[in-house]
């Protein structure tokens, strides 16, 4: 399994860049795919996901944002199934924990808070959408329901008309694992298996449908298993929170969509490192050792290990000014760092985190004060 094969290569630092510019690892004769400023532009996109949705968290609390549905623990998938298709030509039909390949398909920050805000600017709905229901026409982002699962006839439906019009575009389709059980992903999976249809299904299984365990909700509990008897498809399982193996998969199977073998199945492990939604509350469900287990699965410092020289120089500028586009206030900074990063909170000073923050060590010294009358 691959998953074995990234513990390896977390391990291995950069070694030499290839002649077509992409990355190799010393050892392990793997290549990245893609080219030291592509991999920068990956980490930037998690990283905008993650402040994105720490902002909303922010400001539902606020009341100015009156639904949320995260998507931490997805972004490494997200990102690199977004980076190995073509946007604005392909087509895609995302999921509500989707705002990481929305990013990376090329909608903007501002365009997902305008609709999450209902504010008229929103490129899909004008507002008028649930929140954290992606959509752009110019992008081929095509809004969905609430109902889960009525995405994937759709996406079918799509992927036809392409055969139809003999082109070579490919159709994306998510979903989380519970969302599987409704009828449609199967009528789905099975017209597009028999007629070739150039679909990735992708089907990020983070363990829970709000609060049901995939053991419950699956026969078996492995999706991946139960497909196993579709002609034309090409299956992968894996580790959703590796972004180098998830693009590798998603790398191929838009090969395999484009070149017209038929559709292709990913089921990706994610974590849910934040609750269901804003409705929720996992405490009542999750053991706190399982959720804590799980952080340690958070794909965006894994991406940070993985990279560290390659991004060393990067990546405190990058968050600096992902924070500063988003109007992010030191107090929000602050907690973000805390929640993302508490062994660099606790290994430096009280003066390097001011100054990481662009505030005095007394202004510092003033948020802290506040949180811990908050707590
Ligand atoms: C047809 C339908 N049934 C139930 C719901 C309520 N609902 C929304 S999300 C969800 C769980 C989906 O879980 P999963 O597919 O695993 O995705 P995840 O949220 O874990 O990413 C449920 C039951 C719904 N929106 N539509
Ligand atoms: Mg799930």
């Amino acid at each position: 399994m691959a998953s074995k094969k990234s513990a390896v290569l977390e391990k291995k630092k950069p070694a030499a860049v290839e002649s077509n510019g992409t990355m190799k690892y010393a050892g392990t004769g793997y290549n990245t795919l893609l080219t030291k400023e592509q991999l920068i532009i990956a980490y930037k996109k998690m990283l905008l996901a993650r402040f994105i949705d720490e902002k909303e968290m922010n400001l539902l609390k606020q009341g100015k944002v009156l639904f949320h549905i995260s998507g931490p623990g997805h972004e490494a998938v997200q990102v690199a199934t977004a980076m190995a298709m073509k946007s604005s030509y392909d087509w895609a039909y995302p999921y509500y924990r989707d705002l990481a390949f929305s990013l990376a398909f090329g909608s903007t920050a501002k365009e997902i808070l305008c609709e999450n805000m209902h504010r008229t600017e929103g490129p899909s709905s004008h507002g008028r959408q649930m929140p954290s229901h992606y959509g752009d026409k110019r992008l081929r982002i095509v809004g969905q329901s609430s109902p889960t699962g009525t995405q994937y006839l759709q996406a079918v439906g799509t992927a036809m008309g392409s055969v139809k019009e003999a082109n070579d575009e490919v159709t994306y389709v998510s979903s989380g694992e519970g969302a599987t059980s409704e009828g449609e992903f199967w009528e789905a999976v099975n017209w597009a298996s028999r007629e070739k249809f150039p679909v990735i299904f992708m089907v990020q299984n983070n363990g829970y449908a709000i609060s049901v365990p995939v053991e419950e909700q699956i026969a078996g509990g492995s999706l991946y298993n139960l497909l196993s008897g579709y002609p034309n498809m090409k299956k992968f399982r894996i580790d959703g929170t590796d972004f180098i193996e998830s693009f590798k998969a998603a790398k191929e199977a838009v090969e395999h969509c484009r070149a017209g073998k038929g559709p292709a199945f990913i089921e990706a492990t994610c974590v849910r490192l934040f609750p269901h939604s804003s409705s929720d509350d996992p405490k009542k469900y999750r053991p706190a050792d399982e959720i804590e287990a799980d952080k340690k699965k958070d794909p965006i410092p894994k991406f940070e290990r993985f990279f560290r020289l390659l991004l060393q120089n990067n990546y405190i500028a990058t968050q600096r000014r992902i924070a500063s586009s988003l109007s992010m206030s030191a107090e929000e900074q602050y907690l973000h760092l805390l929640r993302s990063y508490p062994h660099i909170v606790q290994r430096v000073s009280q003066r390097q985190i001011a100054s990481y923050l662009g505030i005095t060590p007394e202004a510092l010294s003033r948020i802290r004060k506040r949180l811990s009358q908050k707590k």
